[in-house]
């Protein structure tokens, strides 16, 4: 696996030296222009709290956030760190905490509610916001803390041409990350592999994660599982892995329809980490 720092297409820096909080509408639509060209795009240098973070995204892309339950307020946390619709991840609350967020220590796509909302395909433009707050300043490998980004629409570029055509006729069921509760059901959705992008027309492989499965092999759980795994194998050999370094007040911002995104441990006995998460469907 070859990761970089500096990617052709993913990771751009935009709007230097603004305030999200206040851009005029031009800024905003060129914003949004970025993401769906460069799948990750990078704010730096930002200081919201989670109630102006959230106002951004709705003003943004329009008002169905998804992917966090509204939790009533913690009167133990900041509370420009909390607003209804935004997830802290992380340890806010010091060494001592649980990590919010391990979940995310594996390579997906977000999917969330998805699956269990109606009418929102798997290639919905699903735009997720992380908002670096507190930055450890290493992950467990010793390495800068990361958080990695793979372009779905370079691994289709790469595979060789029988790979995409054979890929073209197959479709997985992708299942919400979401434990259901006991005697819950939570449909699963039946998605193409090959997706196409929606602003851009662009075609990517949109793959979920581990526990998305080949339609045909729904009463093989394993086997789905190692096809999973093996394709994801050939992916990472062939397409390199953007790795965005944080600094404290960084907003990166990822479109779930064309990246795929892993977190990074990190020593929570050791560091404490604060990214204020909001997931938002473009429905503007
Ligand atoms: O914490 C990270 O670096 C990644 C988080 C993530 O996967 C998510 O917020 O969807
Ligand atoms: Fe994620």
């Amino acid at each position: 696996m070859l990761t970089v720092q500096q990617h052709s297409r993913l990771g751009k820096e935009v709007l230097q030296n603004c305030n999200l909080a206040d851009l005029t509408d031009q800024q905003v639509h060129q914003l949004k222009q970025s993401l769906w060209e460069h799948g990750v795009i990078v704010v730096r240098k930002q200081k919201l709290t989670a109630s102006q973070l959230k106002e951004f995204a709705i003003r943004t892309f329009g008002d169905s956030t998804l992917g966090s339950r509204l939790k009533p307020p913690d009167p133990g946390t900041n509370p420009d760190l909390q607003s209804p619709g935004v997830s802290i991840l992380g340890n806010p609350k010091g060494l001592s905490q649980e990590v919010t967020g391990k979940f995310a220590w594996q390579w997906h796509h977000d999917k969330d509610h998805l699956p269990k909302t109606e009418g929102l395909d798997m290639n919905t433009l699903y735009v997720v916001m992380l908002y670096g707050v507190e930055i450890p300043p290493e992950g467990t490998d010793g390495n800068p803390h990361t958080t990695q980004f793979l372009d779905m629409q370079q691994v289709y570029q790469n595979l060789n041409p029988q790979h995409r055509q054979q890929l073209e006729q197959l479709w997985m069921y992708h299942l919400s990350p979401i434990t259901p509760q006991p005697g819950v059901e939570i449909p699963r959705k039946l998605h193409p592999i090959v997706s196409t992008h929606k602003v851009t027309g662009r075609k990517g492989l949109y793959l979920g994660s581990d526990t998305s499965i080949l339609k045909g092999l729904e009463d093989k759980p394993e086997e789905a599982k190692d096809y999973w795994h093996e394709l994801f194998g050939t992916i990472l050999n062939s397409t390199p892995v953007y790795a965005h370094i944080w600094e404290p007040g960084d907003i990166v911002f990822w479109d779930n329809s064309q990246v795929m995104h892993s977190g990074i441990p990190y020593d929570a006995k050791k560091y404490k980490r604060i990214a204020l998460r909001v997931g938002v469907v473009n429905n503007t």
